[in-house]
């Protein structure tokens, strides 16, 4: 059977009619992979949830698809959104696919390429902005109130009615069960909380027993939410999550609080081990953004949060790996060293590898 996307999969628990267009690339779905070195790592059964496998490689696209087919719905001809960059990749890959428009706002330099390039080859409109994401985003809110244009950033709320889809997904996967922990990284704060609305959606219709503690994890200095005070200028080299005042940072804080669960910051050299981890023990290329997650886990897991708990069996802990490591290659190649050339030899490559 054809997988049909997550509006098709879904469509009880989302805001769409008979009558609504569906504007899919047949997003979700994505796998939710057992770890076994963090498993070993932390005690517990670690899985992964693999959203760079979406097909604009990241978990944008779970959103992206209900704003897009709600905005044909409305008859909007334009979208538009601020982004770090998968935002835009994703605006601008639905919009093409829907035949109308987008323009993108991102803060100048502060955009992995890939995404850049996904935005531009779908042909959105990019302004690079010479300010941060906080302002384009501000910006982009003002042209959407005053022009018939469709804001597509989560403050539209069929992106996070599309991406607790996610939250339903895992718990299918986990064959009806809900993980006991549930990581994720936290930028402007709607992932956190579509998750959190999906987790309790499925539990008021009986598809599980129990709820998952929500741990959100910012990046140190771009960690508004840990710090209770806007970051007029965030830095890290996670640029998906370089924000400083989340748009849904009210609604993080209930999921953190009704769960009972934590927000918290990783540092950048703690992102970038997470990040290397994952490629190299696991087979998994993400974003660095992705990696905050798993940062995240990794130094709960030094604290011995996850062993503090009451019962011995084995607990499940969820992190959702949130984007493409094609994305930002740039990244990636900083850490590592690039290949030196040597003669097309064959003592000259036994001379260079250890076989
Ligand atoms: C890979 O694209 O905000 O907390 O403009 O790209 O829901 O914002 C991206 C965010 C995590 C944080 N991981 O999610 C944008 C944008 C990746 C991301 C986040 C983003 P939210």
């Amino acid at each position: 059977m054809i997988w049909r996307g997550v509006i098709d999969r879904y469509k009880k628990y989302l805001p769409v009619t008979e009558a609504t267009l569906v504007v899919t690339l047949h997003e979700g779905n994505t796998p939710l992979i057992y770890s076994d070195v963090l498993s070993r790592l932390l005690s517990a059964a670690v899985y992964l949830k693999y959203e760079g496998m979406n097909p604009t490689g990241s978990f944008k696209d779970r959103g992206m698809t209900l704003a897009v087919s709600k905005a044909l719905e409305a008859h909007s001809k334009m979208v538009i959104c601020a982004s770090t960059g998968n935002t835009s990749a994703s605006a601008a890959a639905y919009a093409a696919k829907a035949g109308i428009k987008s323009v993108v706002l991102i803060p100048k330099g502060a955009v992995a390429l890939g995404k850049l390039s996904q935005a531009l080859i779908h042909n959105a409109q990019v302004v690079s902005i010479d300010g941060n994401f906080d302002q384009a985003l501000q910006l982009a809110k003002e042209i959407a109130e005053k022009w018939p244009v469709t804001l597509v950033n989560s403050l539209n709320p069929f992106r996070l009615e599309g991406q607790k889809t996610g939250a339903f997904e895992i718990c299918d996967q986990l064959d009806g069960r809900a993980p006991d922990f549930h990581a994720i990284p936290v930028g402007n704060a709607g992932n956190i909380s579509a998750y959190w609305k999906g987790y309790k959606e499925y539990f008021k219709n009986k598809k599980i027993y129990s709820k998952p503690v929500m741990l959100g994890f910012q990046a140190q200095g771009a960690a508004p939410i840990v710090k209770k005070r806007i970051i007029l200028n965030p830095k890290t080299v996670a640029t998906a999550i370089k924000i400083g005042n989340p748009a849904s940072w009210r609604m993080a804080e209930e999921a953190r609080d009704e769960s009972g669960g934590l927000i918290g910051a990783v540092t950048d050299k703690e992102i970038l081990e997470a990040y290397k981890l994952l490629a190299s023990r696991e087979g998994i290329f993400v974003e660095p953004a992705s990696a905050a997650s798993v940062a995240g886990i990794l130094k709960l897991g030094r604290k011995r949060y996850f062993q503090n708990r009451r019962s011995r069996k084995k607990k499940i802990i969820v992190c959702i790996l949130t984007g493409h490591g094609l994305k930002d290659p740039d990244s990636a190649l900083r850490e590592i060293k690039n290949p030196q050339a040597v003669p097309a030899r064959l003592d000259a490559i036994l001379a260079a590898v250890k076989i």
